[in-house]
C-alpha cells in the first residue's frame, strides 16, 4: 500500500486495536482517498463473518432486538459487530443517540462493536458502504455482523440483499406490517419477527404472516420462520437467536446466491466508477452546462442531448486512470 498512514491503520486493525477500527471505518465510509487500497489489503482477511440484516418499520423495536441478539450471540461465543443505518439524520441523529444509549451497556464489552452509518455520509452508496464496513469488522475479527435498517425503501432492500440472513420485524397494531410484506420485502426475508408480543393482536399478525407465506407457496424447508418476541422482557429471544444461529451456521450460501451477490457488488462498483468519471468529465469541461443551456432555451431537447453526452462513454473507455 502506498499510503503509510493507511498501512499503519490496517496493521493496527489486525492487531486488534479499537482505535484503528473506528478510524478505518470512518475513512472507508467517507471514501477518504486511499480507501480502496485499504479494502484490498483487508480483503484476504475477510470472509469469515456472517451478516444478519434486521429491517422493519420505524419504532418496531429493531434496536431493542439487536441489543438483545448481540448479547445472546456473545453468550454463544461470537464477537458481534452492529451497524445501525440511520435513514434520515446526517451524523448524530437523535434517534440514533437514543439507540446508542440503549446499547451503551453492551458496547463496553470488547466482543461487541457498535457503529452508526449515516445515509448522507455514504458517498459510495449505502449498500456498498455497509458492505465495506462489514468487511472491516470481519477483518477485525467480528464473526457476526448485525445490520439494522429502517423501512423498506430501495436502499434498505439493497442493504439487506447483501446480508446472509434477513429478519423482518413487524408489530401488531400497525397495519403496515402486512403492507410491507406485499411490497416485496417478503421475498427477501428469511425470518419474520413479530415484536411487541405484549400488545394486543400479536397472535393475529403471526397468523397473518403464516397465512401469507402459505399462500405464496413460499416454503424454505422445515425451519420455523415466524417468531414472536418481546424485546423489553426478552421473551422469545432465545428461540430467535437459536434460529438465526442455525441459519448462520448453515452457511455458506448456495453457489448461485453467492455468485449473484458478487455479481451485484462488482457491477455496482463499476457502475459507480463510470458514473463518477462521466460526471466529473461532463461537469469539468462545461459540456453539461452547455447542454443545460440549450435545453433551457429550447434549442434542443433532453433526449437528443442525453444521447450525445452518452457518446462520451466511448471516450471514457480509453481513459485508464480513475
Ligand atoms: N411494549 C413493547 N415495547 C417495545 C418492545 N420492543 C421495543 N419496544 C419499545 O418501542 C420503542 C422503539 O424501540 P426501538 O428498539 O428503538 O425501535 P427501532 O425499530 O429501533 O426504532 P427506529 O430505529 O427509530 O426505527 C422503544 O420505546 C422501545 O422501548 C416490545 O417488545 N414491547
Ligand atoms: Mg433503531
Amino acid at each position: 500500500m502506498e499510503d503509510e498512514s493507511w498501512q499503519k491503520l490496517v496493521e493496527e486493525l489486525c492487531e486488534g486495536k479499537p482505535r484503528a477500527l473506528a478510524r478505518l471505518i470512518s475513512r472507508v465510509e467517507s471514501r477518504t482517498p486511499g480507501w480502496q487500497q485499504a479494502m484490498k489489503a483487508l480483503y484476504p482477511r475477510t470472509g469469515k463473518a456472517r451478516i444478519i440484516g434486521i429491517t422493519g418499520s420505524p419504532g418496531a423495536g429493531k434496536s431493542s432486538l439487536v441489543s438483545r441478539l448481540a448479547a445472546g450471540f456473545v453468550e454463544r461465543g461470537r464477537r458481534v459487530g452492529v451497524i445501525a443505518v440511520d435513514p434520515s439524520s446526517p451524523f448524530s441523529g437523535g434517534a440514533l443517540l437514543g439507540d446508542r444509549l440503549r446499547m451503551r451497556e453492551l458496547a463496553t464489552t470488547p466482543d461487541v462493536y457498535i457503529r452508526s452509518m449515516a445515509t448522507r455520509g455514504s458517498l459510495g452508496g449505502l449498500a456498498q458502504g455497509t458492505r465495506d464496513v462489514s468487511r472491516v469488522l470481519d477483518a477485525a475479527g467480528y464473526d457476526l455482523v448485525l445490520i439494522e435498517t429502517v423501512g423498506v425503501g430501495q436502499d434498505e432492500i439493497e442493504i439487506v440483499k447483501a446480508a446472509d440472513v434477513v429478519a423482518l420485524v413487524c408489530v401488531p397494531g400497525q397495519g403496515d406490517s402486512v403492507q410491507a410484506l406485499k411490497a416485496g420485502v417478503m421475498e427477501i426475508a428469511d425470518l419474520f419477527v413479530v415484536n411487541k408480543a405484549d400488545r394486543e393482536g400479536a397472535d393475529q399478525v403471526v397468523a397473518d404472516i403464516r397465512g401469507m407465506l402459505a399462500l405464496a407457496g413460499d416454503d424454505r424447508g422445515d425451519l420455523e420462520r415466524v417468531f414472536s418476541t418481546n424485546a423489553l422482557t426478552g421473551q422469545g429471544l432465545d428461540a430467535l437467536t437459536d434460529a438465526l444461529s442455525v441459519r448462520v451456521e448453515g452457511l455458506p450460501l448456495a453457489p448461485d446466491r453467492a455468485g449473484e451477490r458478487v455479481r451485484d457488488e462488482l457491477l455496482t462498483l463499476v457502475e459507480r466508477g463510470i458514473a463518477r468519471r462521466l460526471r466529473a468529465r461532463l461537469v469539468g469541461d462545461g459540456r453539461l452546462e452547455a447542454a443545460v443551456e440549450q435545453i433551457r432555451t429550447r434549442q434542443s431537447d433532453p433526449y437528443t442531448l442525453a444521447e450525445s453526452l452518452l457518446a462520451d462513454l466511448a471516450s471514457l473507455e480509453a481513459e485508464s486512470h480513475d
